[in-house]
């Protein structure tokens, strides 16, 4: 943390500007011995300088220099950051002098780490930075900018102070027995707290899942025999000839992939090859890929054809979804209807005609009432999303369930307190209040270069 570090921060592409950041006490020191036009080190924070890099008597580029003196930085420390052209060449040329003339390469996300380590900000905001920076969506963009900005840090800090004010109270009694005006705290009175926390912890975890949502999107498989109409959805729902159809059973032997938004939530469709046995070799592997991607995908859409009786495949894969979130499309309902379908307990049935575009809007109402993204407008997005922190959550609920069994076999408060401190304990690596620092450096280590 004593050295001075250095990256590029904008991507390796062309660019009208490149910018490379440099952080530690050194910073703008080293700076101002390639810099032609003034001493820096005279400079006001927070200004902005035009001038040239100059090195070995040889200009470099023409640039924008920014000096941000510590600690409203942000990484607490000295930073400046370099605005030159953005071409690769020049970046890497800048780098490089600046590597030689005492900076340090920095690692990926040194910079994210540093601010962490010197308190500026924790891990739920930095994790946020990192999902900002990978946002795919509107909704991820909103949830990752809650993270940034401290909302969510906010729910899990309140969470722990709750659970502090229960030890105090513990331990204010164990500590000075001898004041009597406290009251003893009661099994029951415990009992009660405990369950406050449950529920508080449910909660999250419950609209967490809807987080999960919005940062990974709906797997979508749409899966059926051969000929039903799986490509010619998929085309529909996308609004392109991406995947071809044809009359031909077997036309599609690969999958084909595309990409919508509903309500804000991403929904990977994948079109797949038609089940059925096959002795084409090519064909066959399509069809083994496709009983995978029903295993792997969040959503099945089953094609069934309208215009025939049902076969022994079609009851095999209604079979195989049975367990799995799915809707049965019956498909080419411009033809004579000749399914002999009987599916009581099934509500997620939706009738459409790929060809005439009948019944697409209900099909996208369907999974927007599945996921309940109807709510999802206008909807508070505070709650954690990553594993890490969701897998905390839950070693907490564990911790909360000892607990309850040791509360009715009404064993010593004290005990018991040594996990209620553990739950605190827990909820404080999800801020990264506690720590181990080997979490702290793979964790950082996943963000981009110069971040
Ligand atoms: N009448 C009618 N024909 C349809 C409808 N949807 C698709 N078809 C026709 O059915 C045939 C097969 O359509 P595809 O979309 O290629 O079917 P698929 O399920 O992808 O077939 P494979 O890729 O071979 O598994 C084509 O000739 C389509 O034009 C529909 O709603 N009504
Ligand atoms: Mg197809």
């Amino acid at each position: 943390m004593n050295d001075t570090i250095a990256a590029i921060s904008t991507t390796a592409g062309k660019g009208a500007i490149a910018i490379i950041r440099i952080s530690g006490k050194d910073a703008i020191k080293i700076v101002n011995k390639i810099f032609k036009e003034k001493n820096l080190e005279k400079v006001p924070t927070h200004t902005i300088h035009y001038g040239h890099i100059e090195y070995n008597k040889k200009i470099e580029d023409e640039v924008l220099v920014s000096i941000m003196r510590a600690p409203k930085t942000f990484t607490t420390e000295d930073v400046v950051e370099i605005n030159c052209h953005g071409n690769i060449l020049v970046t890497k040329k800048i780098l490089e002098i600046l590597l030689t003339i005492g900076c340090r390469l920095a690692e990926p996300g040194e910079f994210t780490k540093r601010a962490f380590l010197n308190g500026r900000i924790d891990l739920i905001e930095a994790e946020g930075i990192m999902n900002l920076i990978n946002s795919k969506s509107e909704k991820e963009r909103e949830l990752a900018l809650n993270e940034l900005g401290g909302k969510v840090s906010n729910l899990i800090k309140e969470l722990r102070q709750k659970i502090l004010e229960i030890l105090a109270n513990i331990e204010v009694k164990i500590d000075y027995p001898e004041y009597e005006d406290i009251e003893d705290i009661t099994h029951e009175q415990l009992s009660k707290n405990i369950k406050e926390i449950e529920n508080e912890i449910k909660k999250i975890l419950k609209e967490s899942q809807t987080g999960k949502l919005i940062e990974q999107g709906i797997k979508t498989a749409i899966v059926g025999r051969p000929n039903v109409g799986k490509s010619s959805l998929l085309n529909k729902l996308l609004d392109e000839e991406k995947a071809i159809v044809t009359e031909i059973e077997g036309t599609t032997r690969d999958t084909v992939e595309g990409t919508i938004t509903i309500n804000g939530i991403i929904l990977d469709l994948i079109d797949t090859a038609g089940i059925r046995k096959t002795d084409d070799i090519v064909e066959n592997i399509g069809v083994n890929k496709s009983l995978e991607i029903i295993e792997k995908s969040d959503l099945v859409l089953l094609i069934l054809n309208n215009n025939e009786e049902l076969t022994e495949y079609d009851q095999k894969l209604i079979e195989k979804i049975k367990n799995k979130q799915h809707i049965i499309v019956i498909n080419k309902i411009d033809l004579p209807s000749k399914i002999n379908l009987k599916l009581e307990n099934e509500k997620n049935i939706v009738k459409i005609s790929a060809l005439n575009q009948t019944g697409i809007e209900n099909l996208k109402q369907k999974i927007i009432e599945m996921y309940n993204l109807e709510q999802l407008e206008g909807k508070d997005l505070t709650y954690l999303t990553n594993a890490r922190s969701l897998a905390l959550l839950n070693q907490s609920l564990e911790l909360i369930n000892d607990i309850k069994t040791s509360i009715k076999l009404n064993q010593p408060i004290d005990m018991i307190e040594i996990d209620i401190k553990k739950i605190w304990e827990l909820l404080g690596e999800i801020t990264g209040e506690t720590y181990q620092e080997e979490l702290i450096n793979q964790l950082f280590s996943q963000f981009c270069l110069g971040k």
